[in-house]
């Protein structure tokens, strides 16, 4: 089963958890990050160097970056009704993906406001 390491009060596991529903991907979720620790591990360090969540293993696949990993789990199902089949329809989806990444979602999750207050 895909293993999902990663708090879910982050946004961007949030994704994640959010691309599994919809494409009925059963997963077992290894709560990571903030005040859970593993981040900074040799072990969860080996898997993503960044420490940073959401890191999925798909049978022995590591993968970080929540974009990447959305995208990995639409190719694998390719029935995904949020990633159509048309190039243009597709990009258009794919453009809104980082989003996530701007100053209004950032706000969103704890940790990145967290980094902002202390400047890190
Ligand atoms: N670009 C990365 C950003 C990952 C990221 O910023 N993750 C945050 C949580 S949203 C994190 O790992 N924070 C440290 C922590 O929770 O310990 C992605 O999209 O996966």
């Amino acid at each position: 089963m895909l293993k999902l390491w990663g708090r879910k009060n982050s946004s961007n596991v949030k994704k994640v958890m959010w691309a599994c529903a919809e494409l009925r991907v059963p997963y077992e979720r290894i709560d990571a990050g903030l005040h859970f620790g593993i981040t900074t591990t040799d072990d969860f360090r080996e898997k993503n160097p960044n420490g940073m969540i959401p890191v999925i293993d798909d049978d022995g696949f590591i993968l970080w970056e929540s974009n990447a990993i959305m995208r990995y789990l639409c190719n694998k199902h390719p029935k995904a009704p949020f990633w159509p089949e048309n190039p243009q329809t597709r990009a258009s989806t794919d453009r809104n993906a980082p989003r996530s990444a701007r100053p209004s979602a950032r706000r969103s999750c704890s940790s990145c406001a967290h980094r902002k207050r202390s400047g890190t």
